[in-house]
């Protein structure tokens, strides 16, 4: 099943014309609207690093959300790839926009055949586990609960099956915004980018097809700091585009599953920090460097006055070795020609990973 198709799994199966099981999920649909007097919607979901449009709409609905654990041999650098964890076959998993007020109806499917539960822990949700003792999953089970989103900001959401870390540095997180009942100012782009680290056997295998190191785990020595799932995700023609004069927020996420992040972009200074998401207060002003820990967030908004290439970085920068790089390529003419200037041409540092 993907991400587009029925909501409703058991229904799914038991229903065997297309006709009929749209007659059900009509019902669905009226007992949910009649058991909340709110209308109902399915969630737009994107994968990194786009993001779902903004919502419009001035008033909570039931929100129903569609979740797969899957696994899935994914690249996580140039040359490697990894048996992942998934939620909805890539890492991160889906961004999820909510607006505070809504009700998640939450549909998870396990569709892992090894026979690993797998669960959900919503930062966002609030009871015991975020949501993971309703959500827990034996494999090709489905598992349905319900949650009102009562606070705002931008949340990670992770698998906490035991043993947690070894599912989440496997791959099994993502990140949900749950915009206030104000909504968000407009910008011009908004990006999707998550932090995290896989721990393999890189020093020792001789095949393109990584594993999991427990010991180097248990030690928090990365072999992969990476952007959205793999070294270079964010590179190349992966460059994240925008144009000089655009406004830019960046949901910023980082799962770690150890490390914290100094989440920096070179050639600018963040205009506002929404500090640890919180997206209630007044944000903080002019920084240059923001502290993300493991199952942390931030939002960030900067606006891009000189073309050229933006590095993403975690600034504990010996990161950029392991992957933690990105770019965000602006184009068209400078705000102002005294911002960035020189009698001189621009020469970069030959084989630069971070000023290309
Ligand atoms: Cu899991």
């Amino acid at each position: 099943m993907s991400l587009q198709e029925p909501y409703n799994d058991s229904l799914a199966l038991g229903a065997t014309a297309l006709g009929a099981l749209a007659a059900l999920l009509a019902v669905v649909d009226v007992l949910a609207q009649e058991d909340t007097g709110l209308p109902v919607e399915d969630a737009v979901v994107t994968f990194a690093p786009a993001v779902p449009p903004p919502i419009t709409r001035d008033h909570p609905v039931r929100l129903r959300l569609l979740m797969e654990a899957t696994v899935v041999d994914l690249p996580i650098d140039a040359t490697h790839t990894y048996e992942c964890w998934t939620f909805g076959g890539h890492v991160p998993g889906p961004f999820i926009r909510a607006r505070e007020g809504d009700i998640l109806d939450v549909c998870f499917t396990n569709r892992d055949t090894s026979g690993m539960p797998h669960n959900i822990d919503f930062h966002a949700v609030t009871g015991p586990g975020g949501g993971t003792s309703l959500l827990t999953a034996e494999s090709l089970e489905t598992k349905n609960a319900s949650f009102r989103l009562l606070t705002p900001g931008l949340f990670i959401y992770h698998c906490a099956v035991e043993p947690v870390g070894v599912h989440i540095a496997n791959g099994m997180y993502g990140m949900m915004l749950v915009e206030p009942k104000a909504g968000l100012a407009p910008v011009d782009r908004e990006f999707y980018v998550l932090q995290s680290e896989f721990y393999t056997n890189h020093a020792s295998s001789s095949t393109s097809k990584l594993e999991f190191d427990f010991i180097a785990a248990l030690d928090e020595r990365p072999t992969h700091v990476v952007f959205n799932g793999r070294g270079g995700a964010l590179t190349g023609p992966d460059t994240l585009k925008a144009n000089v004069g655009d406004d830019v927020r960046i949901f910023f996420g980082n799962i770690g599953p150890s490390l914290s992040s100094a989440f920096h972009v070179i050639g600018t200074t963040f205009d506002r920090v929404y500090r640890e998401a919180d997206l209630i207060s007044v944000p903080a002003r002019h920084i240059q460097t923001t502290a993300v820990p493991p199952g942390g967030a931030t939002v960030v908004e900067f606006k891009l006055r000189v073309p050229g290439n933006y590095t993403l970085v975690d600034h504990a920068i010996l990161r950029v070795e392991k992957g933690a790089v990105g770019f965000i390529n602006a184009e068209g003419e400078p705000l102002s020609p005294d911002i960035y200037s020189s009698d001189e041409p621009a020469v970069v540092c030959a084989g630069c990973k971070i000023h290309p």
